[in-house]
């Protein structure tokens, strides 16, 4: 089902539909995801919306994530939401009432006056920053853009790769399926299914008002993610005292937090500041990723269950991110292409890259992160086969993900087989990689 390239009218038209979602979505300081169903900003969704936003206003791409970043816990956090003090406190469960930052997490420095969740969510600013740098050099260096942000960015590195550390692997952990931002995939269930559910009426989701509850996460997972959230902010979100029920290595997230490394290495020497430590790092996380989370057998990377030590099995798209990662052995980028091009993640016969193996039985093409394809991880996906000079499927992915960005009118995700647009419309990170894809 390779689509059809869009002609050059139809780009025209997609660039600025695009640029219209990001318009619509820009709240003065930052762009929510959805106006309607996240109507705050998001941690990852900022970098992605960043990449995207640069192609139209390099300076309101830096402030989204200097917004972010201004919502840095003095422990080095990045929460994976700032809450906009104009919306409704009962706009989206869990709102700042739940959370409590500003108190639950004093001892992790959180700030006190800005409401944030007390998670974070992968690691994509780095890479974002160096981009949007890139985007106008001259604009960068006179906002003082990278000066500002190099010691933010270090010093959410170093809460990663120390406080996140939770196996002593040289692998950041992830303590809620909200973390790595692939919340309900099939990966989590084994851990998930230890953790005692939350009792039924305890809390009231916001999501189903503007969302079909067969493309989202169920009420039992809703009911097991608020007790860990709960238990984290109990415990003061501090790593080292909460007694994790669920904490996993995660190959997305370590991916991505690598790509950073080397990012922020560039900005170290945009800055006059040593790359080195960010080099050293990255190459020790990348010996770390293979020797931990690595299935030659698949040829794909697998989580990591740290109540169990044992790799979880299971294919989700997070373990083929990691062709992102810069200097990954040849034989390891191989194996993640043939994986990618084979039956369970059927690339080029279905719509971008399903998030979950299409041959497994928990497969459901509608259920969010449980086999629906999403254009981030589609983004990604390409920027990973660029690297390794897989230039014609590349190119291919591309074509596809512009065409089902414009088809769907930036949905959420997609049904991978039919390519029909799932959860809501006007997305921001599919119209941002959209525009990105465009350049
Ligand atoms: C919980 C905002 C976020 C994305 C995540 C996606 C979804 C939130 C939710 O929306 O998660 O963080 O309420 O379901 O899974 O990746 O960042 O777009």
């Amino acid at each position: 089902t390779a689509a059809a390239a869009p002609a050059g009218g139809r780009r025209a038209r997609l660039r600025r539909a695009a640029a219209q979602v990001l318009l619509t979505n820009w709240t003065g300081a930052a762009t929510v995801p959805s106006r309607a169903l996240y109507p705050h900003q998001w941690s990852w969704d900022s970098a992605f919306v960043a990449l995207g936003l640069r192609h139209i206003s390099p300076r309101r791409a830096q402030r989204e994530l200097e917004t972010l970043l201004g919502a840095q816990w003095g422990d080095g956090r990045v929460p994976h939401i700032v809450f906009n003090p104009a919306v409704p406190a009962g706009a989206y469960f869990p709102g700042p009432d739940f959370w409590r930052s500003a108190a639950a997490g004093r001892g992790a420095g959180a700030p006190p006056a800005v409401h944030t969740s007390g998670i974070v969510q992968p690691p994509v600013h780095a890479l974002a920053a160096w981009q949007v740098h890139l985007a106008d050099p001259a604009e960068s260096r006179r906002r003082g853009f990278l000066p500002r942000l190099y010691p933010r960015l270090a010093a959410w590195h170093r809460y990663l790769a120390g406080a996140r550390d939770l196996a002593g692997g040289g692998l950041a952990a992830v303590v809620h399926p909200w973390e790595p931002g692939l919340d309900n995939s099939p990966v989590w269930d084994a851990a998930l299914a230890r953790v005692e559910p939350a009792p039924p009426g305890s809390f009231t989701r916001t999501d189903l008002d503007h969302s079909p509850a067969a493309d989202r996460p169920t009420d039992l997972d809703y009911a097991r993610y608020v007790r860990l959230a709960t238990s984290y902010r109990d415990h003061a979100y501090d790593d080292a005292r909460t007694p994790h029920g669920f904490a996993v290595e995660d190959p997305c997230f370590n991916a991505l937090l690598i790509a950073s490394e080397h990012a922020l290495a560039s900005i170290a020497r945009a800055v006059g500041a040593d790359p080195g430590v960010h080099l050293r790092r990255a190459e020790a996380a990348t010996a770390a990723l293979v020797d931990r989370l690595w299935d030659p057998a698949g040829g794909v990377f697998l989580a990591r269950d740290l109540a169990t030590g044992a790799p979880i099995p299971g294919y989700s798209v997070s373990g083929l991110v990691p062709l992102i990662v810069p200097g990954l052995p040849a034989d390891v980028a191989a194996g993640l292409v043939r994986t990618l091009h084979g039956p369970r993640f059927g690339l080029g016969r279905v719509h971008l890259v399903p998030s979950y193996d299409l041959t497994a039985a928990q497969f459901d093409g509608n259920r969010y992160w449980r086999g629906p394809s999403w254009f981030n991880t589609a983004w990604l996906i390409h920027r990973g086969l660029v690297r390794h000079g897989e230039h014609e499927a590349a190119g291919r992915l591309r074509e596809q993900t512009l065409t089902a960005a414009h088809r769907s009118r930036f949905a959420e995700y997609l049904e991978p087989y039919t390519g029909d647009g799932r959860g809501i419309r006007n997305f921001s990170w599919t119209a941002a990689l959209a525009l990105d894809l465009l350049h």
